[in-house]
């Protein structure tokens, strides 16, 4: 057409830390796995194994695992419940998968029948119903879409399900399938981040992810978009292995980077030990674990996306549930040392500190979660005499005494929570 494109991948370092900002500050997003995979649960024809990838797993052919669309009737859905979960968890934007690597379309798609709207008996849209339950909530609503899709024929890498596909058209695919899927997307629920996955498949390019790229911000500017848009990363690191890709963020996943990083970067992390629901899966982490990853993750300037993997009844997991609750409570008093926050990359003290401080530098928090005598000793951090030292939660200033390099503060009597404790050390 003749209508110019502008080329948003020569965006000024500026413009990015601006759109990046809400970003940066909201540190903490829960990501959500749902789909058609939620119906088997990780188990096919009595063998267990795969749960968003068990199409792959059991190499299930695409007109069997279609039956799993009739199957799909998630009447316990509450859009209004998920996003009260996460927000009262302390999360500030949620992520849902819109398709993933199965190719299902978790909204009533303009261009596929093979969606929640004309495939299952539920026929609800729930990116609709979600969408509009963050707006109320003040959550940010993003989506996950694959641009790998085992469905689509002319999509299909010959890698997957070992199936020999006749003239495959890529091109096609993109032209016609996946970037209108997405103009949709972006016109019927104004997502605020676009997180892809799947571009590992060897007919996606970096060009093609440049133009992906430049053709979804010619259509909403201010969108944030992950870094697998491209090609960039190192095999199935998080973060890129050279310049000038398109894309904004890094994507660690199942891992904390060791350090901080030049780049913007988003831990993705599951709270068990899979993405899509797994009815046997069992291997919950715990509340300080995930308290940990988070501090860590905030330490070294980074974003924390925490996953749930629904029911096929439309129900987060209660022992997810539980343990975002806990998160919530500890962020409720610790709050001011996460969000909004830069991170201070100080490994001086041990691993059981961590540090962050105030956009304003007038507050340095000293994150910990263990501590001896009562007492916290410090040696890195150097508060003029007359300095407030306060822990998060408690309203009155505690004593602290220099000897040396080093500080040591009296901890209160009684401190606030089981997990980890903030020290604020006003300059
Ligand atoms: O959506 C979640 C996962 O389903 C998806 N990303 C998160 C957010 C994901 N799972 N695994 N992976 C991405 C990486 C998979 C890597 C491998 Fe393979 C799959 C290694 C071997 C099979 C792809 C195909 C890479 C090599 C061959």
């Amino acid at each position: 057409s003749a209508i110019a494109q502008k080329n948003y991948l020569q965006e000024s370092k500026a413009d990015k830390v601006k759109r990046m900002q809400w970003w940066t500050d909201d540190t903490f997003g829960m990501f959500i796995h749902w789909g058609l995979y939620a119906v088997p649960a990780g188990e096919y024809n009595g063998k267990g194994g795969g749960a968003e990838w068990i199409m792959e797993t059991h190499k299930i052919p695409t007109a069997e695992y279609e039956k799993f669309a009739g199957q799909f009737n998630p009447q316990k859905f509450n859009a209004k419940e998920w996003v009260q979960i996460a927000k009262s968890a302390g999360a500030k934007y949620i992520v849902i998968t819109s398709k993933h690597h199965d190719g299902f379309s978790m909204w009533d798609s303009e261009v596929t029948g093979y969606d929640i709207m004309d495939a299952t008996p539920f026929k609800r849209d729930i990116l609709k119903e979600l969408s509009d339950a963050c707006k109320a909530a003040g959550i940010k609503f993003c989506l996950y879409h694959s641009i790998l899709d085992w469905h689509q024929p002319d999509a299909k890498s010959k890698d997957y399900l070992r199936q020999a596909i006749e003239h495959p058209d890529f091109n096609k695919y993109r032209e016609t399938y996946l970037k209108p899927q997405l103009a949709e997307l972006i016109r019927k629920y104004n997502p605020e981040v676009l997180w892809f996955d799947g571009e590992w498949i060897p007919e996606w390019s970096e060009q093609q992810g440049k133009d992906l790229y430049n053709y979804l911000r010619n259509i909403k500017p201010s969108l944030i978009i992950n870094n697998r848009v491209s090609k960039a990363r190192g095999g199935m690191e998080g973060m890129n292995k050279y310049e000038n890709a398109a894309g904004d963020f890094g994507t660690p996943e199942q891992e904390i980077l060791k350090g901080a990083s030049q780049d913007y970067w988003e831990s993705c992390m599951t709270l068990n030990g899979n993405w899509g629901y797994v009815k046997n899966d069992n291997n919950w982490k715990s509340a300080q674990l995930l308290i940990d990853n988070l501090v860590d993750i905030a330490a070294k300037g980074g974003n924390y996306l925490l996953n749930v993997g629904p029911t096929a009844e439309g129900q987060i997991p209660a022992q997810s549930i539980e343990r975002l609750a806990e998160m919530g409570k500890w962020l409720a008093i610790n709050k001011e040392a996460i969000y909004a926050t830069n991170g201070i990359a100080n490994y001086k003290e041990g691993d059981h500190i961590k540090f962050t401080q105030s956009k304003d530098g007038k507050s340095t928090y000293a994150l910990f979660n263990k501590y001896e005598n009562n007492e916290l000793l410090l040696t890195s951090v150097q508060p003029k005499t007359g300095s407030k030292i306060y822990m998060l939660g408690v309203n009155k200033p505690l004593s602290w005494t220099k000897n040396g390099d080093a500080i040591t503060i009296k901890l209160p009597e009684q401190l606030p929570g089981k997990y980890t404790w903030t020290l604020k050390i006003q300059h």
